[in-house]
């Protein structure tokens, strides 16, 4: 533990540890393969601890580990309390967990509650008769009116899964029909049932009494549905309804994960993070779920900043505009400055990469994620970083739908092609949008898999990864990861980074974006041509910062270089 980590994380004493921390995501399929099957594993992760204790994380969040049959890579959960042999054994995680307390970070596990998979012993009795103790811990309707159950359009109602095609799956045997947001094998928990809630809590028990630090916890946000399951508004050229309102932020929400808190956190009095994912979330339910008085979450990762870029579907997608970016980061500042905490991310094992997709992963491929760094971690929240971010790597060279393992990419794939749009057109989109881009294996190293596996990787490792990987990077001064490394320190050692106010700057401009933090009698300014194109700082701003202390950026220029950033600090004495 580094003194500056000692420091840092009880400066925000008790219960809000949290806001000086930066937290690190591993998304174990593409980490580290400690055993050469190609897939990544939990020894994996623990043999490269001090990558992330060399960066100073406090955080190590691990997506899903739990015995599941992949369906979904993990977010389909056949047993919470086991660990899934791909992964490894429940020794193994103890191991992790405990050479990650040793050096003085918390572990954050994943918990994917709002649905379980359907080889989960709940469902499969749940699905075994109508008249089953468990036919109520899940969603089950009978054929819409009027029409042949199994039949297209006998679906209870119109909602599409977010993987795509009808969100309801008939089984024959039991004659209805049980809901899936996401996909067939993932059916949805219904937490109207005490019963089901219960149950859920006594398992979040068990793993906190087993030393993990808290949970990030899936599509949270959705687990509260409208009972009368409305059909959704059909947008043009879909085929099915938008369930949009019927399952976000639905009517209990609120009361579920206030009575979570109090029956699974609150007797604990320990010091736990505890983040919600809640696509579609807005400003105004943010506040809600994050008020620390309202003891729901310590906060929420929005979506609005990774959709600006996309229409009505993450498939349409739409010319990057960086005001847009801008306007949409600020409202959230904004927005959560009084009430609520801002959880802050680029990238995950959701989205496309970072620098691809905001940055210029060609010629200013370091220049422009370094900006990305200085953006995201001087903001007033808690960043998150995903594995590779540190490194600045980017989307994969994706040339036939045959490399794509995600079920969201292939189900898109071969529903678009079906529709009769050309292959490579939907081929194009994948390569912007897919999530496999984030997935692709850590590039430790230039040899042949990157260090990542001395087996056959489960997908391809980015052929850059001979430019771009961590043994190039750590230690090496100038590098993306020694930026990320320097940005991290940042905010365990100035008070203003935590607790600064959070003031836009230059707003209109089309270049910079600009904002100041100020918290007592410091003041920063970070400033970024967040553009390929050099741009003139206006002389208002530069003569009043140009002398001032430089934390961040090697020049002093008034004319800012491509994707260039900078990071100032005047203290008022
Ligand atoms: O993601 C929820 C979610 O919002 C994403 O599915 C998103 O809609 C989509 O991927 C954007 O392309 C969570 C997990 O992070 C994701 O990996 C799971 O697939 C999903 O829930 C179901 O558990």
């Amino acid at each position: 533990m580094t003194a500056a980590q000692e420091t840092s994380i009880d400066d925000v004493t008790g219960s809000e540890w949290w806001r000086s921390a930066v937290v690190y995501q591993v998304y174990p399929r593409s980490f580290a393969d400690s055993d050469g099957d190609g897939v990544g594993d939990l020894e994996g992760v623990r043999q490269h601890l001090d990558h992330l204790e060399a960066l100073g994380v406090d955080v190590l969040w691990l997506s899903p580990v739990y015995r599941s049959p992949m369906d979904d890579n993990g977010y389909d959960i056949s047993d919470y309390q086991q660990i899934d042999p791909l992964f490894g054994t429940f020794a193994d995680l103890e191991r992790l967990l405990e050479d990650v307390h040793r050096r003085g970070m918390k572990l954050v596990m994943d918990l994917v509650v709002n649905h379980t998979s359907d080889e989960h012993p709940w469902f499969r009795e749940s699905r075994s008769s109508r008249d089953n103790p468990k036919r109520d811990w899940y969603w089950w309707r009978p054929a819409r009116d009027g029409t042949v159950p199994g039949e297209p359009g006998a679906e209870p109602n119109n909602w599409g899964s977010f993987f795509s095609g009808p969100a309801w799956e008939y089984d024959e045997s039991t004659g209805e029909y049980f809901l899936h947001l996401f996909s067939r094998k993932q059916p949805d928990l219904n937490w109207e049932n005490p019963e089901v809630r219960q149950a859920v809590y006594s398992m979040m028990r068990w793993w906190l009494d087993r030393g993990v630090d808290g949970f990030r916890m899936d599509v949270i946000n959705m687990i509260s549905k409208d009972p009368s399951l409305p059909d959704g508004e059909v947008r043009e050229g879909e085929e099915h309804g938008d369930m949009g309102r019927a399952v976000i932020d639905g009517p209990r929400v609120h009361e579920f994960l206030a009575e979570m808190h109090r029956e699974v956190f609150a007797p604990l009095g320990r010091e736990l993070l505890l983040v919600g994912e809640t696509p579609g979330v807005t400003i105004e339910e943010a506040r809600r779920y994050t008020d620390p008085a309202r003891r729901e979450v310590d906060m929420v990762f929005q979506f609005e900043h990774v959709q600006v870029d996309r229409g009505a579907s993450k498939w349409d997608v739409l010319p990057f505009d960086m005001r847009v970016l801008r306007a949409c980061l600020a409202r959230w500042q904004d927005g959560l400055a009084e009430v609520g905490w801002n959880s802050l991310y680029w990238d995950n094992h959701d989205q496309p990469r970072v620098v691809s997709r905001f940055g210029d992963d060609g010629s200013c491929r370091v220049e422009s994620a370094k900006l990305l760094a200085t953006l995201l971690h001087l903001q007033r929240g808690t960043p998150y970083l995903y594995q590779g971010d540190e490194l600045g790597m980017t989307n994969f060279p994706f040339t036939s739908i045959d490399q794509f393992d995600d079920i969201e990419s292939v189900n898109y794939f071969h529903e678009a092609v079906a529709k009769g749009q050309a292959p490579e057109e939907v081929m194009a989109r994948l390569r912007a949008m897919s999530r496999d881009n984030s997935r692709t294996p850590m590039q430790w190293d230039s040899s042949a898999h990157a260090g990542f596996t001395t087996g056959t990787p489960w997908l391809p490792v980015n052929p850059n990864h001979r430019e771009i990987n961590a043994e190039g990077q750590v230690g090496v001064p100038g590098s993306v990861f020694e930026h990320h490394r320097r940005l991290v320190a940042l905010r365990h050692d100035e008070p203003a980074v935590v607790h600064g106010d959070f003031t836009l700057r230059l707003a209109d401009h089309d270049q910079l974006f600009a904002f100041t933090r100020r918290h007592e009698a410091t003041e920063l300014l970070v400033v970024a041509n967040f553009s390929g194109r050099s741009a003139r700082l206006p002389a208002a701003l530069y003569d009043r910062w140009a002398d001032a202390e430089l934390l961040v950026g090697e020049r002093r220029d008034a004319e800012m270089l491509p994707w260039e950033s900078r990071v100032h600090r005047r203290v008022r004495t």
